[in-house]
């Protein structure tokens, strides 16, 4: 497995911090849905594998190459993938799309994954939707499949935002099995995706790039319409949600990504990023103690700024839900049942914080955090995917959280 080493991580949790610079602002009111709404696409998380948009299921029209080769997990990627091949897709993309900073600053857009304090990047799509259709994705309904697991944190960011946005209504979605094995992600156990016919998630990847080497993530953005993943760049995918699928959103739905307020939420998800998000895989997978001193002290430095600021704050940016807490949340989520513990992050539980675990809880009532929260299938996968070196395959019983408790944060001014 190639490893780099990420100049930008060893300055985690050392940067000058964001937090505490922010004043209170209000959301901006949400644009009016568009007409040519589809009928609602999900109807729960918990129970929903396969579900195309608009309530009609495409045919399996595609035949995709069998995987027959394990995750090339270490691959590096040279080259782009943001461009449809020629002649098999949409034109090229214009250059008209740019969102401002977000994970970019890691150089990749991607998450990077860690192995002995080192990291790797991971080749990333980055295909784009536009309102305009300028890059050949347009903005529209029932044309694009979301793929993605209730167990991945990073999914769980896009499942949120589509499910706060309304944006179920237009795009389907297709969970994958919890537990992944050498060959990947998999579409459940008993058989295919029912979009695709594909049995795992690399049969997506290698009917859009048939050399694409891995690694196979999710989630991604599956175009019916071309056969093809759109992007896999969480970053720029939960922006594009928010931005370019604006005349979709559901009526009364929040603005996430205000952009009076972009370069705060920007500079505040990015210390997140490095020092949370990805900090517990730096702590978890850390394979000498010093590497896993500087994480495990990110991760907390952070936890306690965050305690500090939500004290006096409901959310990340004071009154209003952004992209910034949904960023925060999946973490928060997993900190207790599997962070804490598979991944030596514990100094302090989430539910040790009184801010923090309050906010959590709070997060949990709204439309999309609380069910796209399956604490069962984020145990399976974490203690039974061999990714994570639990070999002796036991799921742990507890943490028992109260995560319907009373938060009392409702009144909180800022
Ligand atoms: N490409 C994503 C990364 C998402 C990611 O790392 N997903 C994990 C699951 S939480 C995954 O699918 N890993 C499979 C692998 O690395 O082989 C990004 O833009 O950050």
């Amino acid at each position: 497995m190639p490893r780099r080493s990420q100049p930008h991580l060893a300055a985690a949790g050392r940067s000058a911090s964001p937090i505490g610079s922010f004043p209170f602002a209000e959301g901006t009111p949400a644009s009016a849905p568009a007409p040519g709404f589809r009928p609602p696409a999900w109807t729960g998380l918990q129970d929903s594998r396969a579900r195309p948009p608009g309530g009609t299921r495409p045919p399996p029209a595609l035949r995709l190459p069998a995987v027959t080769v394990p995750a090339a997990a270490g691959s590096a990627l040279p080259h782009d993938h943001g461009e449809p091949p020629s002649g098999t897709g949409p034109p090229a993309a214009s250059g008209a799309f740019s969102y401002l900073g977000g994970d970019a600053n890691t150089g990749t857009g991607s998450l990077p994954a860690v192995a002995g304090g080192l990291l790797r990047r991971q080749g990333t799509f980055t295909g784009r939707v536009t309102r305009d259709g300028s890059s050949g994705f347009a903005a529209e309904p029932a044309r694009y499949q979301l793929y993605a697991s209730l167990a991945c944190p990073w999914s769980q960011r896009i499942l949120i935002a589509c499910r706060l946005l309304g944006l179920d209504r237009i795009i389907g979605l297709t969970l994958t099995d919890p537990v992944a094995d050498e060959r990947g992600w998999r579409f459940s156990d008993d058989g295919s995706d029912p979009i695709t016919g594909a049995r795992f998630l690399a049969e997506l990847y290698r009917a859009t790039d048939p050399h694409y080497p891995g690694p196979f993530t999710v989630p991604l953005l599956w175009d019916l319409r071309a056969g093809r993943i759109v992007s896999n760049d969480v970053t720029q995918l939960g922006v594009m949600l928010e931005i370019e699928l604006r005349a979709f959103h559901r009526p009364g739905a929040p603005d996430l990504y205000p952009s009076a307020r972009r370069s705060e939420i920007e500079s505040l998800a990015t210390l997140i990023y490095h020092t949370v998000n990805t900090g517990v895989y730096k702590a978890g997978l850390a394979t000498d103690q010093a590497s896993y001193d500087q994480a495990v002290e990110a991760v907390f430095t952070t936890l306690d700024a965050l305690e500090e600021r939500l004290a006096r704050r409901r959310f990340l940016l004071g009154g209003m839900l952004t992209e910034a807490d949904i960023r925060l949340y999946p973490t928060l989520a997993r900190f207790d049942p599997v962070y804490y513990q598979l991944f030596n992050c514990n100094l302090r539980r989430l539910c040790d914080y009184q801010q923090l675990w309050g906010y959590a809880r709070d997060l949990y009532t709204h439309p999309g955090f609380g069910e796209t929260t399956d604490l069962a299938q984020i145990k399976r996968h974490y203690f039974l995917s061999p990714e994570w070196g639990n070999t002796s395959g036991i799921i742990p019983a507890g943490p028992q959280l109260s995560w319907n408790e009373p938060h009392g944060r409702a009144r909180m001014l800022g």
